[in-house]
């Protein structure tokens, strides 16, 4: 059930409330309510969880992307310079370099596995819809242990001891805004830097599907605050490698299309490629995206290989035709309607085959369902 929740103001610096006159908080009240299927209470709830810890284990999921690093940063800014914490932040993979403008990535350690023993730490997930998705360990974690779960997936396994979980928001950095603010902290430049950040890589630059009347007022209400999308926009998408370039060169000119109006593209890249071109596997982010960009395509799938007999599908589908998480299902992995992934353990050739025979499948079966 979708409940209303009201816009609270937040605690302003000097410097803040001179860029507070167009702010949304001076609106009429209607103007004001904006829809989040958490309760407030629920957002007061997390709120103080990480007022009273007081030591923050951040975790970021694997292939960190600008919606993981967003809410990461943020939350590590607000935790070390607004609350005094002490604040850890582990995730299995590194930062893609296009990200380091964000503030504290030299902080950010990269392991695989974790031990969670510790009472005193408030353990937290951030835009991890399950915790495979991230370091290991939390299976085995001490009972009495805090595990705060923030996420908008709406396949969110609730793994965590406290979970909040909205999939009506774009990003999960669009739901921390609405924590930080029901919450009262004071959201400062560099914080509206990172979730402003997180916002424009889930929604592809406002222009996905998940883009809602909210998620631009949030996005306003982070300009007024000092985020500055030129910049943002610029150390995001003209930031690439000329290795990752050559990477994108050579999987845009494998794509094939099939289907009715060619509706279905596909591409794949192997290992032996990353190594010709020396690209890096983050250099892969958008990429896939890039595949719906040509005519008529409403599903794009590309293959990447990324281990011995370990290949990653990403999924990306417009309105109309079979969901990109429907299919992602299908073989075992997950995602958002539209943006989803699976890996699959078989060689490329074969997964390349496997994946056209499930999408066949499923397209029949959305078919047949008469949608
Ligand atoms: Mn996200």
């Amino acid at each position: 059930m979708m409940t209303k929740i009201k816009m609270k103001k937040t605690t302003m610096t000097k410097a803040d409330s001179k860029t507070k006159t167009d702010s949304m908080t001076e609106g009429n009240t209607a103007e004001r309510a904006l829809s989040l299927s958490v309760s407030p209470e629920l957002l007061l709830e997390v709120a103080r969880t990480l007022e009273s810890a007081p030591s923050w284990v951040i975790f970021s999921h694997l292939k960190l992307d600008g919606d993981a690093l967003g809410t990461a940063t943020a939350l590590f800014e607000a935790g070390t310079v607004l609350l005094n914490k002490r604040v850890r932040w582990v995730g299995p993979d590194p930062v893609p370099p296009s990200y380091f403008f964000l503030p504290h990535t030299d902080k950010y350690v990269a392991q695989k596995e974790y031990s969670f023993d510790s009472e005193d730490d408030l353990y937290i997930f951030l835009d991890s819809a399950n915790e495979d998705r991230g370091v290991k360990g939390l299976q085995k974690r001490s009972p009495s242990t805090v595990v705060l779960n923030i996420d908008h997936h709406g396949d969110n396994s609730r793994f965590g001891t406290l979970n909040c979980v909205d999939s009506g928001v774009s990003s999960t950095s669009e739901l921390l805004w609405h924590i930080m603010t029901a919450a009262g902290w004071t959201v400062t430049s560099p914080i509206a830097e990172c979730l402003y950040t997180g916002i424009v890589a889930d929604t592809g630059g406002f222009t996905f599907s998940n883009t809602t009347r909210t998620t631009h007022h949030v996005a306003a209400d982070l300009l007024g605050r000092g985020a500055d999308p030129t910049k943002i926009s610029s150390s995001m998408h003209q930031n690439r490698s000329l290795e990752g370039m050559h990477l994108w060169g050579v999987a845009l000119g494998r794509v094939c299309c099939w289907g009715d109006h060619s509706q279905f593209s596909m591409s794949w890249l192997a290992r032996e490629d990353f190594k010709l071109t020396r690209a890096l596997p983050s250099d892969t982010e958008m990429l896939v995206n890039q595949m719906l960009l040509i005519r008529g395509v409403r599903f794009a799938v590309l293959l990447t290989e990324d281990d011995e007999e370990k290949v990653k599908v990403s999924f990306r589908s417009k309105e109309g035709i079979v969901t990109a998480a429907s299919v992602a299902h299908m073989l075992g992995g997950g995602g958002h309607p539209r943006a989803a992934g699976a890996h699959l353990s078989m060689p490329l050739d074969k997964a390349i085959l496997a994946v056209r025979e499930i999408l066949e499948k499923a397209y029949a079966e959305w078919v047949a369902a008469d949608r």
